[in-house]
C-alpha cells in the first residue's frame, strides 16, 4: 500500500471554530495529519510519498468554476476588506431568497457556505489543493495497476458540494479522486462514506450521476451534523435514481449494528457493478472520539479493512474525519492493516 501525504496540508491551520458560541481553536487542525502518519509509519506503512501537481482539469468537473475562484481569492478579498479575523460567514442563500453570488465578500462567502463552524483563514485554498492532489495521486497509483493506496487528505472533503463549503471541507477529494478513477476508463465506481458524519458534499455532486455510486454510513441527520441531508429515502434521481444509499444510525451504535450496515453497502456497491471503491475514510465513529456518537472500538476499525477488501476490488482510501484523541492514528493504520490482510 502506497501512502500519499503533503506537507502542505499544515497550510490549513484555521484559529477559529465557531462551536456552542465561541470561537475555539478548531477540532480540525495540522496535529491530525501528524498524528496518523506516525501511527501508519509505526504499522510499517513506510512508502510515503508527495503527491504531483494534477491542476484543476478533473477539480472543474466535480466543482463550479466560480467556487473554485472564490476559494482562490476568498482570503485575500477578505483582508483587502479591512476584516481582522477569519472570513466566517454571517448571511446566507435562504428559504425562498435570490440565488446570486454578491459582489462583496462578505456575502460571497455566506453563498458558498453550507456551515459556518468552518472560517477560510490565510493559505487554505493551499492545503485544500494539495489535499486533492493526494487523493488524486492516490487515484493514479490505482490507474496505475495497483490494487490499494492511502491517500491522506487534510483538509478533509466529503462536505464539500458542487459549489459549497464547510464541515471543515472545501475540495471533494473524494469525488474528485473518483472522477479520475472515471477519466483513465473505469465505466462505474463507488464512493463508500464511512465516516461518522453524513457526506452531504459528496451526495450532492453525485446525485443524479449513474457513473458514481454513493453510499454513507453515519449518524441520523435528526441528531447529528450536517442535519439536512442523509436520510434514507435519498435514493438518486434522474440518471442517478437506485444510485445513492443512506443508513442513518442512531446514538450508542456499536460494530455489530455498524457492520450490518457496511455489509448491506458492500452488497449494493457490489450489485452495481463498481469496478472500484474510493472510502472516505473518517474514523470518528470510533467511541472516544469528542464530536461524534457511535460506539466502534480500535479493533473494529481492523475488521472494517477486511470486510471492504473482501469486495475484491481496487481500493482508494482518502481522509476524512477523526478528532480529539491520538488513538484516531492507530484505528486508521488498522483499518489499512485489515485491507491488506
Ligand atoms: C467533518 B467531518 C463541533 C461540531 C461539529 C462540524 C463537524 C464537521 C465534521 N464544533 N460540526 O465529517 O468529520
Ligand atoms: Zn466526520
Amino acid at each position: 500500500m502506497r501512502v500519499f501525504y503533503s506537507e502542505d496540508h499544515r497550510l490549513r491551520d484555521a484559529k477559529t471554530e465557531l462551536h456552542g458560541g465561541l470561537l475555539v481553536k478548531p477540532f480540525e487542525g495540522p496535529f491530525r495529519a501528524e498524528w496518523i502518519l506516525e501511527a501508519v509509519r509505526k504499522a510499517g506503512f513506510a512508502d510515503v510519498v508527495a503527491p504531483a501537481d494534477h491542476g484543476l482539469a478533473t477539480a472543474l468537473k466535480i466543482h463550479d468554476a466560480r467556487y473554485l475562484e472564490f476559494l482562490h481569492t476568498c482570503w485575500e478579498r477578505w483582508v483587502a476588506q479591512g476584516f481582522e479575523g477569519e472570513a466566517i460567514p454571517t448571511a446566507f442563500a435562504y428559504r425562498r431568497s435570490r440565488q446570486r453570488v454578491p459582489n462583496h465578500i462578505d456575502g460571497a462567502v455566506g453563498y458558498y457556505a453550507n456551515s459556518v463552524e468552518t472560517s477560510i483563514s490565510k493559505g487554505t485554498y493551499e492545503a485544500a489543493l494539495s489535499s486533492m492532489n493526494v487523493a488524486l495521486s492516490g487515484a493514479d497509483w490505482l490507474n496505475a495497476g495497483n490494487r490499494f493506496a492511502f491517500s491522506l487528505c487534510r483538509p478533509p472533503g466529503h462536505h464539500a458540494g458542487v459549489d459549497l463549503f464547510g464541515g471543515y471541507c472545501f475540495i471533494n477529494n473524494a469525488a474528485v479522486a473518483a472522477e479520475r478513477l472515471l477519466e483513465h476508463g473505469a465505466a462505474k465506481v463507488a464512493i463508500l462514506d464511512v465516516d461518522f458524519h453524513h457526506g452531504n458534499g459528496t451526495q450532492d455532486i453525485t446525485y443524479r450521476r449513474d457513473d458514481i455510486f454513493f453510499a454513507s454510513l453515519h449518524g441520523d441527520p435528526l441528531d447529528a451534523f450536517p442535519y439536512f441531508l442523509g436520510y434514507a429515502d435519498e435514493t438518486g434521481e434522474g440518471r442517478g435514481e437506485g444510485c445513492n444509499v443512506n443508513y442513518p444510525m442512531p446514538a450508542g451504535t456499536p460494530w455489530h449494528v455498524w457492520s450490518a450496515a457496511l455489509a448491506d453497502a458492500l452488497a449494493r456497491i457490489k450489485a452495481y457493478g463498481a469496478e472500484a471503491i474510493v472510502v472516505s475514510l473518517g474514523v470518528d465513529t470510533f467511541e472516544e472520539d469528542p464530536i461524534s456518537f457511535f460506539k466502534l472500538k480500535t479493533p473494529d476499525f481492523r475488521r472494517m479493512g477486511e470486510m471492504i477488501a473482501a469486495s475484491g476490488l481496487p481500493i482508494l482510501t482518502c481522509m476524512e474525519g477523526g478528532y480529539g484523541v491520538p488513538q484516531i492514528g492507530l484505528n486508521v493504520a488498522n483499518v489499512l492493516e485489515g485491507l491488506q490482510a
